[in-house]
This record gives structure tokens, sequence and C-alpha cells, in this order.
């Protein structure tokens, strides 16, 4: 089965944060990390900074002679963490199949999201302008059909770029690539290549199997495999969903219970609908209600066996009513979820 795989790294991350954070920063070479006078290194740099060939893991005061009118800055990783967490909440809404590499990388696995019409490339733009209105800063995407593409394509036209990678396209897409832009091999194994006459992905697809091992050990099965487009490796997802809920909110505050059930019977087909598409059953229901003053309860109900019937489902949502205030004052939103999720073994 071919997979969809989308990576997500934001542009210059601490630095657009700055500069989105302090507009008298923006146009303008910054650059987070130490202080130049201290033996500090540069995290980061704005896209102004980087024209002065300055980058992450240079030593400041090295940076400061390629710039000396660079505007400086201590990491503020509140705001970064901040940033960070909304972002990994957009993702979320779109699979939980998301692997957090730091806070401006994931992976994402869309295989079965059905949202966008199923089309990764729909997903990983809508993505990215939901960052960007929410957070206003801009994030690149790769979208293809393994980790190794996707994570390379992200940064193919960055910063605010998008790059699409088809199976079919992949193993000439790779062959162009110079050896540095793969992942997992670093200034030490790219020496190593050039010694041996290997630039491009194109160079190292002709070397033997043989003659890889003789020279890479272990990581020549992973150089034989990308080098050829391949890449099994899963989107490892970084945590498990804790629950799956809907809800709604009415245009007129209700008051009458064949509105609530009608309204609490949608929200649990597609709560349900979430559940088996991701092959998970819950042992709790909770009903949430919003009163007209704005005011928020919770009712739930727990079972030893997990639950899977809507109707069922629904008879528990009908009781869970009646011991809210339902009938007496208006409500202005209803919800259901479902928690305590278990995996359903194929
Ligand atoms: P990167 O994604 O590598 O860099 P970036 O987001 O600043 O720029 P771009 O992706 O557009 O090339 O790293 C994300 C953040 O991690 C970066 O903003 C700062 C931090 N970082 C360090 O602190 N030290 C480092 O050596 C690197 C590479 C990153
Ligand atoms: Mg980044």
């Amino acid at each position: 089965m071919i997979r969809k795989i989308i990576h997500i790294d934001m542009d210059a991350f601490y630095a657009s944060i700055e500069q989105r954070d302090f507009p008298e920063y923006r146009n303008k070479p910054v650059i987070v990390g130490g202080n130049p006078n201290s033996r500090g290194v540069v995290s980061t740099c704005s896209y102004e900074a980087r024209k002065y060939g300055i980058h992450s893991a240079m030593s400041s005061s090295n940076a400061y002679r390629l710039c000396p009118h660079a505007i400086f800055l201590e990491p503020r990783f509140s705001a970064y963490k901040e940033a960070s967490k909304h972002i990994r909440a957009i993702f979320y809404d779109y699979t939980d199949i998301v692997e957090v590499v730091s806070l401006d990388e994931a992976y994402l696995d869309v295989t079965n999201t059905k949202l966008c019409h199923g089309s990764a490339t729909l997903i990983a733009k809508e993505i990215k302008t939901r960052i960007w209105e929410k957070l206003k800063l801009s994030s690149s995407a790769g979208v293809s059909y393994n980790k190794f593409i996707a994570k390379i394509a992200s940064d193919y036209q960055k910063p605010n770029g998008f790059t699409l990678v088809l199976p079919e396209q992949g193993e000439n897409f790779v062959k162009k690539l110079k050896i540095r832009s793969f992942h997992g091999i670093g200034p030490a194994t790219e020496k190593k290549m050039n010694y041996l006459n290997i630039y491009t992905g194109d160079d190292l697809r002709k070397i033997k199997y043989e003659n890889l091992k003789n020279h890479f050990g272990k990581f020549s099965d992973y150089l034989y495999d990308v080098a050829r487009g391949i890449d099994l490796r899963l989107v490892n997802p970084s945590r498990e969903r804790k629950s799956i809920s809907k809800e709604m909110t009415f245009a007129n505050d209700i008051y009458k219970k064949e509105e609530a059930i009608e309204t609490l019977e949608k929200l649990t087909i597609q709560v349900l609908e979430i559940s088996k598409q991701q092959k998970f059953i819950a042992k709790t229901i909770t009903l949430k209600l919003k009163y007209t003053d704005f005011k928020s309860v919770t009712r739930s109900q727990t079972k030893k066996e997990a639950y899977h019937e809507a109707a069922e489902i629904i008879n528990i949502l009908e009781v869970l009513l009646t011991k809210t205030d339902f009938g007496i004052k208006k409500v202005r939103l209803l919800g259901v979820n479902l928690s305590k999720l278990e995996k359903l073994n194929e």
C-alpha cells in the first residue's frame, strides 16, 4: 500500500517568533542564541541574516563578524513551546499518527485521513494556512510516500515552501540530490563519501551493496534503500489519543428535549465514525453542556466493557441529560466525548 506522509518544518522558527512578537525586528537580520561577546553559538537566525552566511551552530562571535549590525537575542523558550503546542494541536485535527521530532518539526501519516477529500496535498496546504492564520508563522511542507523523501521535500523550497514528490518521481528526485542533504549524513560521512567519489544520490545508487557494507557497516542498509527512494520506517506516534469529541453550538439557544436528542444523535454518529476509522472503542461517555450564561457542565458514565453501539450511547446521553439543568435553563452548546479508549484488535 502506498502511504501519504507529510513533513512539516517551521521557517527560521525561533527568529520568526521574535520578529512576530517585536515588529521592530521584522525584515532585519535577527540572530537568536548566545551573546556575541560570549563563547555562545547561534541557535538560529532570520532569513535576512542567512544572506550574510550566518547559520545554526556557528559561533556567535563569528556571526557578529559576518554581520555586525545584526540584532542578537536571547532565546525565549516559553514562547517557542507555546507556539509549538498550538501547531501540534492543528496536526492532531488531521491524524493521530503524528511523530513530533522537535518543537518545530513533525511527520504526519495521513494515509487514512478522509478530510480534504483524502488529499495529502490539500491537507498540507490547509495546515500551512491554519498555522499562518493562528500563529502568524510560516512553515514548509513536504508531501511524499515515505519519511525520507517527505523530510527532504519540506526543505526543498524553504521558506514558505511546499513540495510534493509522487511515488513515480521518487527515484529521480533522490538521484539529483546532493549527498549532504540526505537526512542522517553528517559532515564526517559526507567527507568519507566524497573520498569515494559519491556526491549525489545517483552516485550513491551506483555503489554495489557489498561495497557500501564495507565502508558504512550497519548504516549501509538505510543508504542502499534511500538511494533508491525507499524508506519503510513508520511514522511513530508521539502520544496516544486520549479522547474523541464533537460539539455543536446552536444559532439559537435550545430548551426542548427532542432538539437536544436530535443533536446528540448526530454528534454520537460523528464520534463513532472517528472511533471506527481509528479503531478505538471507548469505556467512558461524557455529555457536555453549556448554558445560556456560558457556564459549562459535564456528566459522565463509565462501563467495564467498552461501548460501540450508537443506540446504547444515545440512551446513556439521554440519562446523563436528566442529571443537568437542561429544561430549566436554556442551552447554547452540546458536546459528546468518548474517552478511556482502547485499540480494537483486528
Ligand atoms: P531548524 O528547523 O533546523 O531551523 P529553523 O526552523 O530555525 O530554520 P529553517 O527550518 O527555516 O531552516 O530548527 C528549529 C529550531 O531549533 C531553530 O529555530 C532553533 C533550534 N535550533 C538550535 O537551537 N540549534 C541548532 O543547531 C538548530 C539546527 C536548531
Ligand atoms: Mg525549521
